[in-house]
């Protein structure tokens, strides 16, 4: 196995913080902001991030702007592992420590032509069957009465473009890279539904002027810990507590439909496409289907790791089953997708030993997760009565898991809104 270490090749002075992203965790590290250092390697393209942090991730952002903001992102590829030296962050700041008009002052700065965000499911606060955003949800409630005070991710998106609308400035598209299903249009719904709370005129501004790409994102990233932080730092030579480890693979379709100007994605690998859907389906149905599947079976068959489960043949047969004959069923895509050979490269990814990304992980939040990965093709074999016994077994491992004992009695650690 061989490690290379792959540093920065440009000067960042070239870079603006062009692109505002909120959730600066660990799959952003590994995916957007790699995807765009790419592109300032080989091209001349001047497009760099201001990270922000709301609500969690203090420390990170501490880090980060305490090394210069670099990074290091190690590849684990079947042949060798890359340690590549992110460089694309020109600012990272952490909304409690700056405030939140210095936070919507980034926001309305006239250069930024893209809010994206990776915040996890529950950071959009829609109900996840409605796809509304939900008036009650503790996130929204206080960005109701206090609007240029806010504490949502949808309330600072909101707030910052009342800003430019203000001003007058143009405004910013909004892209969500999270795993929602029509990731998009429930930002947007989100962003509208509190706009029209506040100032209709504002959300009719919003609805006419601001776009909300959607997006399908894809490479595993788990959480790191302290053991792959130091395994990073025995490639490196020097300990970075802001790196994270993940597989080689990685995958970004983006509808195009950016109302200011974007990176050139589409030259380091993204597809940008007209229409998303069909690929944040098959993603979510067949990808995270079979994560939360192997995550709540998993977790009660005492296995820690996704990989674990992998090297149990019941597991690695169940979820080939689960995707091929109650997931693909469900699919309409393009010509030329091989959605055989898609499964059996997803089997092939879970297995890869050298990523822990643990079951306990991939089953938190499950209540904003299962709408997407499982309800929706459920609802599909309901409407044509056709079977789903590893679907419905996946929601019973959900239902089990929640109720917080495991099958030995023990407590389980259960994370979910
Ligand atoms: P993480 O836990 O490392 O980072 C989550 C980030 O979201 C942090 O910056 C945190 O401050 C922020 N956040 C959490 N709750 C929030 C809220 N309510 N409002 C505002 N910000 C909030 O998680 P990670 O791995 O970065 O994943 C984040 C999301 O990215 C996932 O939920 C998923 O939707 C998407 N994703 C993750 C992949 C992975 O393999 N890790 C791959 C594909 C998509
Ligand atoms: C996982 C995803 O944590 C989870 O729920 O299913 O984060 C998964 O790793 C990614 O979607 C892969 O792209």
């Amino acid at each position: 196995m061989t490690n290379q270490i792959q540093q920065t090749n440009y000067d960042k002075t070239k870079l603006k913080p062009k692109i505002i992203h909120l959730g600066f965790g660990a799959f952003h590290r590994a995916h957007q902001a790699l995807y765009t250092d790419e592109l300032a390697r080989k091209t001349d393209s001047d497009w760099g991030y201001c990270e922000i942090n709301l609500m969690r991730g203090e420390q990170v952002i501490q880090q980060l702007n305490a090394q210069q903001l670099q990074y290091c992102v190690l590849e684990k590829g079947a042949e060798g592992n890359t340690a590549r030296i992110i460089n694309s962050v020109c600012e990272a700041i952490f909304s409690k420590s700056v405030g939140a008009a210095a936070v919507l002052e980034k926001m309305a700065e006239p250069q930024i032509a893209i809010v994206s965000l990776t915040v996890t499911e529950k950071g959009y606060c829609v109900d996840p069957i409605t796809g509304k955003l939900d008036l009650n949800n503790p996130q929204i409630q206080p960005d109701l009465t206090q609007p240029d005070n806010p504490s949502s991710a949808i309330g600072y998106i909101v707030r910052a473009l009342a800003l430019r609308n203000a001003r007058p400035l143009p405004p910013f598209s909004v892209m969500s890279c999270d795993n929602v299903m029509e990731n998009g249009h429930i930002a947007k719904s989100a962003v509208l539904g509190l706009a029209k709370q506040l100032d209709a005129e504002l959300a009719d501004w919003i609805a006419q002027n601001v776009t909300f790409p959607c997006t399908m994102v894809d490479r595993i990233v788990p959480a790191a810990n302290e053991e792959t932080l130091q395994e990073i730092a025995e490639i490196l030579g020097y300990y970075d507590p802001c790196a994270v480890a993940c597989e080689e693979f990685k995958q970004w379709v983006i509808e195009d439909d950016f109302v200011a100007s974007r990176p050139q994605w589409e030259l380091v690998g993204a597809e940008l496409v007209e229409d998303v859907r069909p690929f944040e389906q098959m993603k979510l149905r067949m990808l995270n289907g079979s994560h939360s599947f192997l995550a709540y079976l998993g977790y009660f068959g005492g296995y820690q790791h996704i990989s674990d489960t992998m090297q149990d043949a019941d597991y690695r047969q169940a979820a080939l089953k689960l995707m091929l004959k109650e997931q693909v069923p469900t699919l309409s895509m393009p010509d030329g997708i091989d959605l055989s050979g898609y499964a059996d490269l997803l089997i092939e990814r879970f297995t890869n030993p050298s990523l822990k990304h643990r079951t306990w992980q991939i089953a938190m939040d499950g209540s904003q997760k299962l709408p997407p990965r499982l309800l929706e093709s459920i609802s599909l074999h309901l409407k044509n009565h056709t079977a789903f016994p590893l679907l419905a077994l996946a929601v019973a491992g959900w239902m089990r898991y929640v109720s917080g004992i495991d099958e030995n009695q023990q407590p389980i650690e259960v994370r979910d809104p």
